[in-house]
């Protein structure tokens, strides 16, 4: 039997070893990975994916933690998905994380995993879905995706999660939390962490506000507000609960956001593919030097672009 057909055995009887193996061929992007993800793909789709994100120090991964306890009370199997801008060779986002999720790094049940952006634009690393594909054939019932929220990293994750939860907290003295463009059109549930601290109303209110502004059907989708201390578990349930909420009603939706999570899949594995394929066809230094060039102005970057282009499809 060819040693791939074996590991793509392994990753599907749910073997942690055959997992992270998986794993590290497609961060690697290596052919090999590919070919198992192909193999594996047909026995995906039932895992839920739940998208946590959120400014740094909000209490995401205490909540993923959290939340990965009161999985594993009704027997669901639990995959985290990780994600840390930071630089891979830190080891900070890893060690952080068995830190804060370290009851359940013996469940064998549980399988977490650390991923670094590696410079990824948009708040998740590359490989973030095919890592959820990987543990969705797995036999995981529930993948929860952590990542931070910069910029538009929260399109990211809403591009990629069933239901996408945004994590809050109180700010200090009377400044009122503004609330970033673009967080109220991802957010399927809002999470106020910290609910320990001054403010946790206030900003409550302020998001409630924000959703008074925005017309919304009656059969619509109203993201609640849920309050949470994270690190005494208070809310957690009610957590839980929203999210069973919201899948039962996007299931009403039918399976809308499951063709819209796979459309954006399609889209950015094309992009990315398309990138790889005109780099090859470059010789050594070409892009580089055409930056260069676009940095002393001596080509604008729509000439540039429209140029590689048409380099790419002749080849
Ligand atoms: N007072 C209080 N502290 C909390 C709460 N939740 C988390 N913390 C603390 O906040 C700090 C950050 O928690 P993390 O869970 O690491 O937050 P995070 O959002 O995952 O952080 P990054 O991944 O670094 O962005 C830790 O010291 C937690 O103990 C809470 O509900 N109340
Ligand atoms: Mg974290």
């Amino acid at each position: 039997m060819p040693p791939d057909s074996t590991l793509a055995e392994g990753v599907l009887a749910g073997d942690a070893r055959a997992i992270a193996r998986a794993i590290s061929l497609v961060e690697d992007d290596s052919p090999a990975g590919v070919e198992l993800l192909r193999a594996i793909f047909p026995k995906t789709g039932r895992a839920q994916l739940i998208g946590i994100t959120g400014p740094p120090g909000a209490g995401k991964s205490t909540l993923v933690d959290r939340l990965t306890g009161e999985l594993r009370k009704d027997g669901k199997k639990v995959g985290v998905i990780a994600v840390d801008p930071t630089s891979p060779f830190s080891g900070g986002a890893v060690l952080g994380d068995r830190v804060r999720m370290g009851r359940h790094f013996s469940d064998s049940d549980v399988f977490i995993r650390s991923m670094a952006t590696r410079g990824h634009l948009g708040g998740l690393a590359r490989a973030t879905g095919d890592v959820a594909v990987i543990l969705d054939a797995s036999g995981k019932d529930t993948i929860v995706i952590e990542t931070v929220g910069v910029g538009q990293g929260e399109i990211d994750i809403a591009g990629t999660a069933d239901v996408s939860v945004v994590v809050l907290v109180p700010t200090s003295g009377d400044e009122v939390q503004a609330l970033k463009a673009g967080i109220m059109e991802i957010a399927d549930i809002f999470v106020v962490n910290q609910a320990d601290r001054e403010g946790a109303d206030r900003l409550v209110q302020t998001i409630a506000a924000s959703q008074a502004l925005q017309a919304a059907a009656p059969e619509e989708w109203r993201p609640p507000i849920v309050k949470t201390i994270a690190t005494t578990g208070e809310g957690i349930p009610a957590l839980r609960a929203a999210i069973g909420e919201f899948q039962a009603h996007s299931m009403k939706a039918s399976g809308r956001r499951t063709r819209t999570r796979q459309e954006y899949r399609l889209r950015e594995l094309l992009s990315h593919r398309f990138l790889q394929h005109i780099e090859r066809l470059l010789p050594a230094g070409e892009l580089d030097r055409v930056i260069d060039r676009i940095a002393a102005r001596e080509v604008d970057p729509y000439t540039a672009a429209a140029e590689l282009m048409k380099q790419a499809l002749k080849g």
